[in-house]
């Protein structure tokens, strides 16, 4: 099997910056990686991305929204994340089980019971080897969230980021709870360091757990 690693925070926490930052890491020592992200990542799950970001469906509620993520996180596990584990990648996805955690029960007031039921059925075994949750004050978050929409679009925040600083503040609380909770799964960084230091500080945790070692350059 491969192995299974997630990245987790808050809006513009600069968890895609990394999973590509690992992943090029990952393949400089001849590792077969897979990246994806959610919510996405298959065709299906790609679909109801849609709809959740466009807020099409936050008339309905949390509970339904949460409904959402699970349907799609389960054609992710079945048709993408499962098969790429068995055929010994590494897989790291943007996002996981933990943002409906932080974003569905604590942002949307859903009871940790309730997301704690959907992960069980949706995810199963197939949890993370690693979570690696990158915090960082809100404030900053969304301010890196913002000036990249006007670079990249000019187009309008999503669902989530256009939610008030207090629901944002209550994500990070979340977010830091279920790091405390389960501290052999995850690890805290601080979002704050410039992109190449977060990423080594990350690499140096990477080739520690697991034990990586750098290639060899061969004699001639
Ligand atoms: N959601 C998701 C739920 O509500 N429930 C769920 O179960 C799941 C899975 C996904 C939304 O869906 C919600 C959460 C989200 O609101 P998304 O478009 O995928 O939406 O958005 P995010 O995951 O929030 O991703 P972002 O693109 O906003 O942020 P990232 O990936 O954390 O940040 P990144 O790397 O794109 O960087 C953002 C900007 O900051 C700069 C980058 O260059 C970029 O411009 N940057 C840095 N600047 C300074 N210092 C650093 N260290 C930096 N790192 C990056």
């Amino acid at each position: 099997m491969g192995k299974f690693i997630t990245f987790e925070g808050g809006e513009g926490a600069g968890k895609s910056t990394q999973v590509r930052l690992l992943a090029n890491s990952l393949q400089r020592l001849g590792k077969k990686v897979m990246m994806t992200r959610e919510p996405g990542g298959s065709p299906k799950a790609e679909a109801i991305r849609k709809l959740l970001l466009e807020g099409k469906l936050a008339k309905f509620g949390p509970f339904a929204e949460a409904l959402l993520f699970s349907i799609a996180r389960d054609d992710h596990l079945e048709t993408v994340i499962r098969p790429a584990l068995k055929k010994e990648n590494w897989v790291i996805c943007d996002r996981f089980m933990d943002s409906t955690m932080a974003y569905q029960g604590a942002g949307g007031n859903l009871p940790p019971a309730v997301i704690k039921g959907l992960e069980h059925t949706v995810v199963g075994n197939t949890r993370p080897d690693f979570t690696i949750l990158i915090d960082l004050p809100p404030a900053v978050g969304m301010n890196r969230a913002r000036i990249r929409l006007q670079q990249t679009t000019g187009g309008t925040a999503d669902r989530f980021e256009s939610m008030d600083m207090k629901f944002h503040e209550r994500l990070r609380e979340a977010f830091l709870e279920i790091a405390k909770n389960d501290p052999e799964r995850c690890m805290i960084f601080n979002g704050e360091q410039p992109p190449d230091e977060l990423a080594n500080h990350i690499w140096t945790t990477i080739v520690a757990r697991y034990a990586l070692a750098p290639k060899v350059a061969s004699k001639k």
